[in-house]
């Protein structure tokens, strides 16, 4: 693990005003995170998992929050009448390496009376929030666990599969990159103020945060054929809903019936989760640039496949062909764009 120095940093912290803490990145995978990951990358490393846990693997903006309302509420809520449902998505289902994320000095700092710390206290009592508030959520949180993480495989516990489950899923870049340089506006703690071109320089370049997209896909499409590892597409979710939470309910075991699962389809679509969004009323408004979500929308931005169509520029769109193409070479998967 180095710290990122020299035009390298420069460069990141003049366009992404939010990373005030310094930047690290690990070799090999060339993976990048704010300096204080450092703390906790041993602690990911050896989480302790447990069998009957699910872990939701997903690079950034490939639809993880959707899949965790999907399997929270499938392995938790298949009838839709459990009242832990009100709580937010990411209490419910945590965020391992979220403390990694929000230490940025863009931030307000988290009050004591704020819904997070009050949660937290809830969730962890006699915890000190300063050893990870998310990390300890994850490691406290009720059996049957369902944990989300944007890690590669290669960061987390090298149990995992042998452990536990795990469904990973993938989005096209084109729609990913985009949802993620919203992402970087909206969000303080990236606090991104480039222009999309340059943001999409910096994932051809494998060099902006968490790092080479390519690379987290291999290293999950590498376990393909482990049992314990079920693999699934943005898209093919979005456009044959039913069929997937079929193939989720028998990876899962949680043997709904048809109308249940139709129930969960509807309970999970796009607008029905909009209209559930916390973005206030949970306190997530310390963390947003609310003048862009007003502006270009909130984190619930549109959930379609193909939004991109008419945000590159025809060189830019090339660029990214010719890049996907190389890399999608020695991969056995087609996205939908
Ligand atoms: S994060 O912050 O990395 O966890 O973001 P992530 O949840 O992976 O991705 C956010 C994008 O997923 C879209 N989304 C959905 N699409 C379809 N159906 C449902 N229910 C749904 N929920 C979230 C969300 O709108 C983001 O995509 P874009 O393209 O930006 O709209």
């Amino acid at each position: 693990m180095v710290r990122l120095e020299g035009e390298d940093l420069a460069r990141q912290e003049r366009d992404f005003k939010g990373y005030t803490e310094g930047m690290v990145r690990l070799t090999p995978g060339r993976w990048l995170f704010p300096a204080p990951f450092e703390k906790y990358a041993d602690k990911y490393y050896k989480f302790e998992l447990k069998p009957n846990d699910v872990v939701l693997l997903t690079y950034p903006k490939c639809g993880t929050t959707w899949l965790q309302e999907v399997v929270w509420t499938m392995r938790n809520n298949p009838d839709l009448d459990n009242p832990m449902a009100n709580m937010p998505v990411n209490a419910r289902v945590p965020f391992l390496e979220m403390d990694s994320l929000l230490t940025s000095k863009n931030l307000p700092p988290v009050t004591e009376d704020h819904p997070l710390m009050q949660g937290f206290k809830k969730m962890c009592p006699g915890r000190d929030p300063k050893d990870g508030v998310f990390l300890q959520i994850s490691e406290l949180a009720p059996s049957p666990r369902t944990i989300k993480s944007h890690l590669p495989l290669s960061l987390l516990p090298q149990n995992l599969l042998t452990t536990s489950k795990a469904v990973y899923m993938a989005r096209n870049p084109k729609d990913a990159v985009l949802s993620f340089y919203h992402h970087c506006r909206i969000f303080k703690n990236h606090g991104y103020e480039g222009s999309f071109e340059q943001f999409v320089q910096y994932f051809l370049d494998d060099d902006f945060i968490y790092g080479p997209y390519w690379l987290h896909l291999k290293e999950a499409l590498g376990q393909r054929d482990n049992s314990n590892l079920h693999v699934m597409f943005f898209e093919d979710l979005k456009q044959n809903t039913l069929h997937e939470l079929k193939r989720l309910n028998d990876f899962l075991g949680t043997k709904l019936t048809e109308d249940q699962l139709k129930g969960v389809a509807h309970y999970t679509s796009f607008p029905e989760m909009k209209a559930r969004d916390g973005l206030l009323g949970n306190g997530g408004d310390i963390f947003f640039n609310l003048d862009i979500v007003k502006k270009d929308g909130g984190f619930f931005r549109k959930g379609t496949i193909g939004d991109w169509k008419g945000k590159y520029t025809p060189e830019l769109d090339a660029k990214m062909d010719q890049w996907i193409k190389i890399n999608l070479a020695d991969l056995d998967i087609q996205f939908k764009y």
